[in-house]
């Protein structure tokens, strides 16, 4: 019989937010309050506008005060309508912000390889009323953006990435934000780079970034002029100020998590029933989540055995992206949302578990995490 090993003393999370450290963020504080400029443009805003264009190497990049937002507001700008073929396999937010402007997500299923989109299932899917493609770079792997690309510039159509996970993903030296009409990027406080709540939206042209300025500040070109019917998405001057501050510190915690993954990666393959979620070659990975799916060999433990186990040493893990979209009431009665059509979605969801990744953690809390897991494999 295996000694148990010892229980986390305080619970390990799926991730914790990067946080500065605090007289940072007092100092940006006594500036805000001394210039009583607290939104809607501010000196910091523009700043950090600035800053990730720069880091991110995009052109025409808008903060949002959350990824939803964004997402929602680029339906708008690429005035999108009807139906949008779109992933299950992702977190509610991306088919929500479909429904919310009122277009029907219409589910592909998905590459086993990738976990995203799957371009062959695309084609059979549009329609007289389909209007774009929604990617999802999910855990921030690459879609198939050459795939994608193609079939959307065979049927006119228009392609939104959704690539909360994706902040400095790369695909051959090439920012993963250079594909698609638009691409959403999340700054939740769940993220590697975050403003607490916070997103962005980066478009291909000026033009579109005008538009989507108007959008997030309902329409307002001047105190006269309202040009659109837009909403509220704008970013506050202490969101915009915490991105500065972390903008810092980022690439000291992308090491730290690189350094956790290659721990998790070197033992925990080989273990039965587990594989590691890898990047295709040549994509430079967010570091944003880092994905196992354990599929019951022999009798042996399943994904959902393995989530449950580790609770009792105060681990805990998440599901992403258990149960699919599709499956949610909302969807169910979709006819692309038929398990039948997503055979490939619903056996990879039941698998994949999201293991803690933050740079706090370190090096040893991936080896216990991989002792516990491994006595729960071998148990
Ligand atoms: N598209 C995709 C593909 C997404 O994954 C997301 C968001 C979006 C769109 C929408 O972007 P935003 O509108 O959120 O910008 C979390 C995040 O809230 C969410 O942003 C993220 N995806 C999703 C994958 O993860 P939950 O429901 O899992 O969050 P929660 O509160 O359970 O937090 C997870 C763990 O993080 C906790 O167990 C502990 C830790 N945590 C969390 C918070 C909020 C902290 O340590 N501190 C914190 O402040 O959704």
């Amino acid at each position: 019989m295996r000694q148990a090993p010892p229980a986390f003393s305080e619970p390990v999370y799926v991730t914790r937010p990067l946080l500065p450290p605090l007289e940072e963020f007092v100092e940006q504080l006594q500036q805000i309050w001394a210039s009583k400029w607290m939104t809607n443009g501010g000196g910091r805003h523009a700043a950090l506008e600035q800053a990730l264009r720069e880091h991110l190497r995009v052109s025409h990049l808008s903060l949002f005060a959350n990824g939803t937002i964004a997402l929602m507001a680029a339906c708008q700008a690429l005035e999108l309508t009807g139906e949008v073929i779109t992933t299950p396999f992702t977190f509610p937010a991306t088919p929500h912000a479909l429904s919310w402007n009122r277009i029907t997500p219409v589910f592909a299923d998905i590459d086993p390889d990738s976990l995203t989109i799957d371009p062959n299932r695309i084609e059979e899917l549009i329609g007289p009323r389909t209007s774009a493609i929604l990617g999802v770079h999910v855990y921030g792997i690459p879609c198939d953006v050459d795939g994608i690309g193609r079939l959307a510039e065979r049927h006119g159509l228009r392609v939104i990435y959704d690539g909360a996970h994706a902040f400095g993903t790369e695909i051959d030296g090439r920012p993963v934000t250079d594909f698609g009409d638009a691409t959403m990027l999340s700054f939740h406080a769940t993220k590697l780079f975050h403003t607490a709540e916070g997103g962005a939206l980066i478009v291909r042209e000026a033009e579109t970034k005008r538009r989507v300025d108007l959008l997030k500040n309902f329409g307002i070109k001047n105190e006269t002029e309202v040009m659109l019917p837009g909403i509220n998405g704008k970013m506050n001057e202490l969101q915009a100020a915490l991105g500065l501050i972390n903008l810092r510190y980022i690439d000291a915690e992308r090491s730290k998590r690189e350094r956790m993954i290659a721990v998790y990666r070197e033992r925990l393959a080989g273990l039965p029933g587990v594989r590691c979620v890898r990047m295709p070659p040549g994509v430079r990975d967010s570091c944003q989540y880092f994905v196992i799916r354990i599929r019951p060999e022999n009798g042996g433990r399943s994904c959902a055995e393995i989530y449950q186990g580790l609770k009792a040493f105060n681990i805990h893990t998440r599901r992403y992206f258990y149960p699919l979209c599709s499956e949610y009431g909302h969807y169910s009665g979709l006819a692309s949302a038929r398990p039948e059509h997503l055979p490939v979605a619903h056996e990879i969801v039941k698998e994949v578990l999201s293991l803690p990744l933050y740079g706090e953690l370190g090096e040893e809390g991936a080896h216990r995490i991989c002792d516990c897991i491994s006595y729960l494999l071998y148990r």
